[in-house]
């Protein structure tokens, strides 16, 4: 079976939506197979978002995923990774459509929420860097 790591990024924790949107996951019939609330540290979000480290907004994307807790969870199901991106919806919170998560919560292309990985090597590298080997 497939699994995915989601973070409940700080906006989402701030706005106390980790219930609901973890409900959405859970009413869909995905398993949570491990789950922590933690604050990422500069060292890991370098790690997390390495792909990301030369773009012009690095800096701020850092600031923001540093600024407070996240939940970080791995879940589980047929085709996890596309299925949990599709309720997700896209990174802008703008364009994302209604009905995804980003789409129902979210105005913004940075204070977007969830991060889902997006593919399944992405998955297999970020599941590690949260949760061990385990
Ligand atoms: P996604 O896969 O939809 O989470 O988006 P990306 O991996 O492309 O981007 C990761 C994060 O970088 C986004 F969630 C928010 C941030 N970002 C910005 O702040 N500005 C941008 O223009 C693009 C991404």
């Amino acid at each position: 079976m497939e699994q995915t790591l989601i973070l409940l990024k700080p906006d989402a924790v701030e706005r106390q939506l980790v219930g609901a949107v973890l409900r959405r996951f859970e009413n869909k019939g995905l398993r949570i197979k491990a789950m922590k609330l933690l604050s990422i540290t500069p060292e890991l979000a370098q790690q997390h978002y390495a792909e990301h480290l030369q773009k012009p907004f690095y800096p701020q994307l850092k600031e923001y995923i540093t600024s407070g807790p996240v939940v970080a969870a791995v879940l589980e199901g047929p085709e996890v990774i596309a299925v949990v991106r599709r309720m997700v919806g896209v990174t802008n919170g703008l364009e994302a459509a209604a009905g995804t998560i980003r789409g129902d919560y979210s105005l913004s292309s940075q204070r977007n929420l969830v991060h889902a990985s997006d593919s399944p090597e992405a998955a297999k590298r970020e599941i590690p860097l949260f949760f061990g080997d385990t």
